[in-house]
């Protein structure tokens, strides 16, 4: 029978960049395609959260400047502590969108200094290649396709976009909401149980459905799990639909 997808150890063969493979390393130890987005806006929500879904993940997506509190030593140091101890990356969902030198300058300056913590940042591909030659210590997730309704990343402009992801070294993966080629890793937020939209244009798939239609390699959920009762069951729930998902597809 023939293969659907390639498994994250195919794909660990394939890829070039070391944030790639370490976050397919990860997937494969932890038996996780789940990254949880943490869209807090206090210091020790933010904290508690990532010290109890850890485990179960693969990375934890931050909009770090939506923090109310956020301080470098306060709020970073021990965010970095368990990322270690959990053994998750930490992705910074910036969507950088603007020239290189800008770019540059909003990666490493500012309150956020994000290049000296972020192992993955999205960016948007919209500056045109030589953009994205800035971040060099991070691992870009470039935004193919938004999940929100009316987004305007429709065929023509990502069939432009994924010229300039195929070709940039820094590139570990895209956020979009269709298949990609297979050297390049495919994020895809917009994933819940229990809804499909939120109201303000946000659009929900399943895990089952983005893995069995998009080839998604890792999932991105947010108010599914932060918003839950027992986040920590829910995180399990999605780890485990996911996985599930992803090895039927094999
Ligand atoms: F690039 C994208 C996108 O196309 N859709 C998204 O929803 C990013 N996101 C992020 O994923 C968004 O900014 C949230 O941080 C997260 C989804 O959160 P939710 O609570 O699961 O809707």
């Amino acid at each position: 029978q023939e293969k659907k997808r390639l498994s994250y150890e195919q794909k660990l063969e394939i890829t070039e960049h070391s944030f790639a493979k370490k976050i397919l390393e990860i997937a494969i130890e932890k038996r996780s395609n789940l990254i949880a987005s943490a869209d807090f806006i206090t210091t020790q929500e933010l904290l508690n959260f990532a010290d109890i879904v850890g485990p179960h993940i693969v990375a934890l997506k931050t909009h770090i400047d939506i923090l109310n509190d956020f301080d470098a030593d306060e709020t970073i140091l021990p965010l970095k502590d368990l990322a270690a101890k959990h053994n998750f990356l930490l992705m910074e969902d910036r969507k950088f969108a603007d020239i290189g030198n800008t770019q540059e300058l909003q990666f490493s300056y500012g309150t956020f200094k994000i290049s000296n913590w972020a192992d993955l940042i999205t960016s948007h591909v919209i500056g045109g290649s030589k953009s994205l030659d800035c971040f060099v210590n991070a691992g870009i997730v470039a935004i193919l396709g938004m999940s929100s309704e009316g987004t305007l990343t429709d065929s023509h402009y990502r069939e432009e976009a994924l010229k300039i992801i195929e070709n940039h070294p820094n590139i570990v993966g895209c956020v979009a909401q269709n298949k990609v080629p297979d050297n390049i890793l495919l994020f895809t937020p917009g994933v819940n149980l229990g809804t499909s939209g939120d109201g303000k244009g946000q659009q929900y798939n399943s895990p089952e459905h983005v893995i069995k239609n998009y080839n998604t390699d890792f999932i991105i959920v947010g108010r599914g799990i932060y918003k839950a009762d027992d986040p920590e069951l829910e995180a399990l729930r999605y780890k485990t639909e996911g996985w599930q998902a992803y090895q039927d597809a094999l």
